[in-house]
């Protein structure tokens, strides 16, 4: 309920004289009161017309109050709905039974105007309260999932940095290596990327180097991540993935970067990338080892010419 609309009430009661009574008492300081005389038509009510707070009556020929307090309590849809007993009935038993149901209060009648207007105050302050906390925990979850996610990706590039890239290739690794499924790695470089920066300045690196990241992450599965390695460097991890596929996606990947046409404020820029790839052995032992093979195959493009995929 925010601070400043007008709280709605609605009261349930049989008899006609008590239901008049606590409207002109609740009306008179201007809350928005609904009047319903029968259990069902209260649950009916509560759900068209969500009150801040409900008085309840028990003694009602259709349906009790225990009863309407009970169904409402056990609708996720009403309830965080305060329902306030109130009844002639005045023995410990009823009492102990209202809160039982759900009740979170419970005033006898003949009651005193005063009392029932400062436990509406009070209820109605509570549940507002409960409200702001339950928003502000929303939002606290809601930034923390924010920086967690951050903190696994790397800012310049979006893509995982190399901490989070690990965490996730070792997982895979254990999963591949206990079902003895393929699994593997491409790295790749960009090339000459030297050049790029010495001719248009870092900033317009930056960009080339974001656009190739970019570029790469669209190209692979969901099951498939990549993650930045180093300055210009990059690595995927390639779940469930022989090594044909993977130098098949290498190949796609390298013919994608040379077809891009890279528009800076300094000009169109074309650039290549280099690719390593290998594959999971069975003597394999962690996700090093084809780490490690996939950027030898890397070196070995750089040596066979640049722009190609060596496995
Ligand atoms: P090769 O084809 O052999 O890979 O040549 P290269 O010029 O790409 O390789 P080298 O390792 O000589 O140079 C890589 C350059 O990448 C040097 C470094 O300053 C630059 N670099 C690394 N990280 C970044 C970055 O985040 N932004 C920019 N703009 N440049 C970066
Ligand atoms: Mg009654
Ligand atoms: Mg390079
Ligand atoms: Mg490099």
């Amino acid at each position: 309920m925010p601070d400043n609309r007008t709280p709605t009430i609605l009261i349930v009661d049989d008899t006609p004289a008590n239901l008049l009574l606590l409207t002109q008492l609740l009306v008179g300081q201007s809350y928005d009161v609904r009047p319903v005389t029968q259990g069902r038509q209260a649950i009916a009510a509560v759900r068209a017309i969500r009150p801040d707070l409900i008085l309840l009556d028990i003694r009602m020929p259709d349906m009790d109050g225990y009863t309407v307090c009970q169904t409402l309590k056990a609708d996720p849809e009403t309830n965080q709905i305060p329902i306030i007993f109130i009844s002639a009935l005045d023995d410990t038993e009823d009492k102990v039974r209202a809160f039982e149901c759900g009740g979170v209060d419970y005033i006898t009648k003949p009651f005193q105007p005063a009392e029932v207007l400062a436990r509406v105050r009070t209820h109605l302050a509570l549940a507002q309260a409960r409200i702001a906390l339950e928003t502000a925990n929303r939002e606290l979850q809601r930034a923390l999932a924010r920086e967690a996610e951050l903190a696994r990706i790397d800012w310049l590039t979006g893509v995982y940095n190399r901490s989070h890239f690990y965490e996730l290739a070792t997982y895979e690794f254990a999963i591949a290596t206990r079902y003895d499924q393929p699994l593997a790695i491409c790295m790749f470089d960009v090339d000459h990327f030297k050049h790029i920066n010495d001719q248009y300045g870092h900033l317009i690196g930056d960009q080339v180097l974001r656009t190739i990241a970019q570029t790469a992450a669209r190209q692979i599965r969901t099951a498939d991540c990549i993650g930045r390695f180093g300055g210009e460097e990059f690595i995927l991890l390639l779940p469930n993935t022989t090594m044909e596929a993977g130098l098949n996606l290498a190949e796609r990947l390298r013919v994608a970067v040379a077809a891009l046409e890279i528009h800076t404020e300094k000009g169109t820029i074309t650039a290549t990338i280099s690719l390593g790839v290998a594959g999971r052995q069975p003597a394999d032992t962690m996700i090093e080892r084809i780490i490690d093979r996939a950027d030898q195959a890397l070196y070995a493009a750089k040596r066979q010419g640049r722009n190609c995929v060596v496995g």
